[in-house]
């Protein structure tokens, strides 16, 4: 591969940057790192004013990882690891964000960027093998590979309710949250959705508000964070660990630290399965959900005991109050533990017990509209309110890349394409599309169910390679054949089809989007496995690769 000219006028032939990278979030500012010190030109974008991706824009009240500091976690350099010192177990966002700003600082990752610049438009030159991107600024930049690193949970779903515009308040998208400090006091204020982000968002204002009212739709399985503060002793310690601790998080099912560590659950008695139960309730982690049991992702027997033991604690922290459990427990009918994303809280429960908070229950009555002072309900019913807070989810894994206008091939347009079928090579690729890399997209563990930061590096990673690997041959394009799409994806549902995801809604499988193709959007066949997948394919020369 030749090297690109920087600066070189467009439409030569000869592009103007080796990669153009979407992003400035954990995977963004990997790719950019990792292709700079391989002597490769880069030009990146990110839409924020700032780094930070995930952690730029969720900026809510509240808003923290459900991973351990010491894992979510770049391992690159065992220095910056050292640098960081996260202050507890599971740190709130502007910890995140700052060491984000810290990790771009230390490797001058700034000066590849544009800011406040959102990539728009990204065509295929088949005749150039390049790739021609457009942004809302009216920049325009060709270059021989174009990396996604846009974010698996970055496109908001915005204005999904008739009438926000004529809101007299305040509207938030804890998506896109506002940097100035919000006075809650004496104010009345709605969230809408109950997921990972409404949960955070509730615990955390409720006690700051006037009245909270929350509207629920489905109840959450929920798994209370145990968040110890860390000491610079303790963080000293972590830091020890740090080879093993990096080999550890590659080769588990989750890409968490914890893995499935006691058998089968068939094998145990009730005794014995309440007592592992306990063990990781207390733990305060996620390890409940990914390192229980694996069948608790693939068995109605196993699903339906760890959801009565997590009913159980629920039903316990609610006071056994009828309306509370009937209102924000979920059913056995309704789903299994696990079968979505398991959000961890801190006496998020609580906050219902408390005098200013009142549950809206939308299934009884969906939301209609919202009105200049307050949201209306399909049977008429208008609760009043000040503020309204909207934690109503992503178009996840897909939703970043479908809303740029995205074509390969002979014109193809990635938005018309996913939206007959998302589909995938391996979660780096897309058939149709050369020289495009793909992270955080569907059909691999960074789509959804993994730790991010050891997902998303092991893509850049084989990302890289493969870049490095292609100048080494002097070849200008690469594009998954569509047989090696084809067996990946059918990999990817036999895999998914094996489990009781697939048979709950939720945005792991696209079904919080209106007209989505139905399809897990995670690789589930574990960390580990789809690691050594994606070596093999890169050992045997990028076989099921097509390359020229
Ligand atoms: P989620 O998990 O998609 O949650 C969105 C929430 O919004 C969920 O409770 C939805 O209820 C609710 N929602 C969406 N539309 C409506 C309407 N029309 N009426 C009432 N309620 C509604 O998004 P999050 O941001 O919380 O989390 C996404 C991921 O980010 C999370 O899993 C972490 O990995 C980080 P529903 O369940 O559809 O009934």
């Amino acid at each position: 591969m030749a090297t690109a000219t920087q600066n070189a006028p467009a439409q030569t032939g000869t592009p103007q940057y080796d990669a153009v990278v979407i992003g400035a979030g954990v995977a963004g500012l990997y790719q950019t790192y990792r292709l700079n010190e391989a002597g490769f030109t880069v030009k990146a974008f990110e839409a924020g004013s700032n780094v930070g991706g995930t952690w730029y824009w969720n900026r809510y009240p509240g808003a923290r990882f459900d991973s351990e500091a010491e894992i979510y976690q770049y391992w690159f350099s065992k220095d910056m690891y050292a640098q960081w010192k996260p202050t507890e177990r599971f740190p709130a966002q502007p910890e995140t964000e700052k060491w984000l700003n810290h990790v771009a600082d230390l490797h001058d990752l700034r000066k590849h960027y544009t800011f406040s610049t959102r990539v728009t438009v990204a065509h295929y030159d088949e005749a150039n093998k390049l790739w021609t991107i457009s942004t809302d600024k009216g920049e325009t930049v060709t270059a021989r590979f174009f990396i996604s690193c846009a974010g698996m949970l970055s496109a908001p779903l915005e204005n999904r309710f008739p009438g926000q515009d004529t809101f007299k308040g305040r509207i938030f998208y804890t998506a896109r949250w506002p940097k100035d400090e919000i006075d809650w006091t004496g104010k009345t204020v709605g969230v809408v959705g109950t997921g990972a982000t409404g949960i955070q968002v509730i615990q955390t204002i409720a006690p700051k508000v006037g009245k909270l009212k929350a509207f629920v739709r489905t109840p959450q399985y929920i798994i209370p964070m145990n968040n110890p503060k860390y000491s610079e002793a303790d963080w000293n310690k972590k830091v020890e660990g740090f080879e093993d601790l990096k080999k550890r998080v590659q080769s588990t099912f989750s890409g968490f630290e914890y893995d499935f560590a006691n058998g089968s659950w068939h094998d145990k008695t009730p005794a014995e399965r309440r007592a592992i139960y306990e063990h990781y309730w207390k733990d305060g982690s996620l390890a409940l959900w990914l390192s229980a049991f694996p069948e608790v992702f693939t068995d109605e027997a196993a699903s339906a005991d760890i959801s009565e033991f997590v009913r159980e604690k629920m039903r316990e922290r609610l006071n056994n109050d009828p309306y509370l459990c009937e209102k924000l427990i979920p059913k056995p009918s309704d789903y299994g533990f696990g079968t979505h994303r398991v959000p961890l809280e801190s006496k998020y429960l609580e906050a219902y017990l408390r005098p200013n908070v009142e549950i809206v229950d939308c299934r009884e009555s969906a939301i209609e509209r919202v009105l200049p002072n307050g949201v209306q309900m399909k049977d008429g019913t208008v609760h009043e309110v000040d503020i309204l807070v909207l934690a109503t989810g992503f178009d996840a894994g897909s939703g970043a890349l479908s809303r740029i206008d995205v074509r390969g091939r002979g014109g193809r347009s990635l938005k018309e394409d996913w939206g007959r079928d998302i589909r995938t090579a391996m979660g780096v690729g897309v058939h149709g599309y050369p020289n495009l890399f793909t992270t955080g997209v569907p059909l691999a563990p960074s789509a959804a169910l993994c730790n991010m930061t050891t997902c998303l590096q092991q893509q850049v990673d084989w990302i890289s390679d493969c870049m490095i690997r292609l100048r080494d041959k002097g070849v200008t394009e690469i594009e998954a054949t569509k047989a090696f799409e084809d067996a990946w994806v059918q990999h990817h549902d036999e895999t998914a089809n094996a489990t009781l995801i697939v048979k709950t809604d939720s945005w792991y499988m696209g079904s919080n989007v209106e007209g989505k193709p139905r399809r897990l959007l995670s690789y589930c066949g574990g960390v580990g496995t789809y690691r050594g997948k994606c070596d093999e394919v890169a050992a045997k020369d990028y076989e099921g690769f097509a390359m020229s």
